[in-house]
């Protein structure tokens, strides 16, 4: 059964802003020229390809005056809003976005965007970071680490919002009950609190050495449709949420992580669940490899893709 649109708009969101290296945006095309889009086709999909977005076109660009605490949030907001309004417009047109990131403060569009058209959204964060940071709590300034912190129900005051994001302040929040985290290992310590006191579902690699990704993957969609069984989904898959044995080419890789089967069985579960209507795989960064790394980490990502957008093995 399949209760999600068959039309895959792919959304290509180029930005590099969010963190401190460039090649971030190279992802999008590299997992196109690793053959996305007949992939996409031969899985049945019709496939779209929106033109990518550009981040560096910016009608208004003002630079932050003395700001550490949000770096480039002007460009950064600016850019977001664009991707918010196109993974809009494809939902309202019945499309599957499929957003190629891109760092991680993409999320921060895409996560709004399906707030609004689906306000019943259940998210799986994919990551070993929480990205729960707020200006104020994140110890690097750097954007990719907050896209969560900054839509959190109840963590930010509207006046807190970062120069050029205030444009947030006119979406839905995230209501903790509605985000599951997968494969987290390193946690700043308010993040941690939040999480804590904000009673967030999250499984660590720790759970998933205690349980298994199986019952985990079960435990995360349990969590989520137990109210909805036709709840929709959202899914966000930071690569560095995967061991950098199979996935070296991306801006903070952190040992420990999923395996190579993990990482394709959270996939695998997300789509068996027959509820996800939007996706989005983030942080490749072909540039921080060398040749074989950056090939080995652009497959496994199209491969995880592949899995999300509903090929079963047999
Ligand atoms: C840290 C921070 C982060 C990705 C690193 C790291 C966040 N918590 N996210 N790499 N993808 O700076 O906020
Ligand atoms: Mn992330
Ligand atoms: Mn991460
Ligand atoms: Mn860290």
């Amino acid at each position: 059964h399949c209760n999600y649109p068959r039309t895959a708009n792919v959304i290509s969101a180029p930005m590099t802003y969010g963190q401190p290296y460039v090649g971030t945006d190279c992802g999008p095309r590299w997992l196109k020229e690793a053959g996305l889009r007949s992939m996409l086709s031969n899985l049945g999909w019709r496939v779209k390809e929106a033109p990518a977005l550009d981040f560096d076109d910016f009608s208004v660009h003002k630079p932050p005056k003395v700001n550490n605490s949000a770096k480039n949030s002007h460009i950064v907001g600016e850019g977001t809003l664009k991707l918010a309004k196109l993974v809009e417009e494809t939902i309202v047109a019945g499309e599957f976005p499929l957003i190629l990131g891109g760092d991680h403060s993409i999320g921060l569009g895409s996560l709004a965007a399906v707030l609004k058209a689906r306000p019943d959204v259940g998210i799986i964060w994919v990551d070993a970071h929480a990205d729960l940071n707020t200006p104020n709590s994140s110890p690097s300034g750097n954007m990719h680490g907050m896209p969560i912190g900054l839509l959190m129900d109840g963590v930010l005051t509207p006046d807190e919002m970062p120069p050029g994001c205030e444009w947030v302040n006119d979406y839905p929040r995230i209501s903790p009950d509605s985000i599951v985290y997968v494969g987290l290992r390193d946690v700043d310590s308010e993040e941690r609190k939040l999480i804590r006191k904000l009673n967030i579902k999250a499984f660590t690699m720790t759970d998933i050495d205690r349980y298994g990704i199986g019952r985990v993957m079960e435990m995360s969609l349990g969590h989520l449709l137990q109210d909805n069984p036709d709840r929709p989904l959202h899914l966000s898959y930071d690569i560095d949420a995967v061991d950098p044995v199979f996935a070296p080419a991306t801006g903070t890789t952190v040992r420990g992580g999923l395996t190579f089967r993990e990482a394709h069985y959270v996939a695998e579960s997300v789509a068996a669940s027959g509820n996800l209507a939007s996706a989005e795989i983030v942080e490749l960064n072909p540039n921080l490899s060398d040749g074989s790394g950056a090939t080995e980490t652009v497959d496994l990502g199209l491969q995880i893709v592949t899995s999300l957008m509903g090929k079963s093995i047999i």
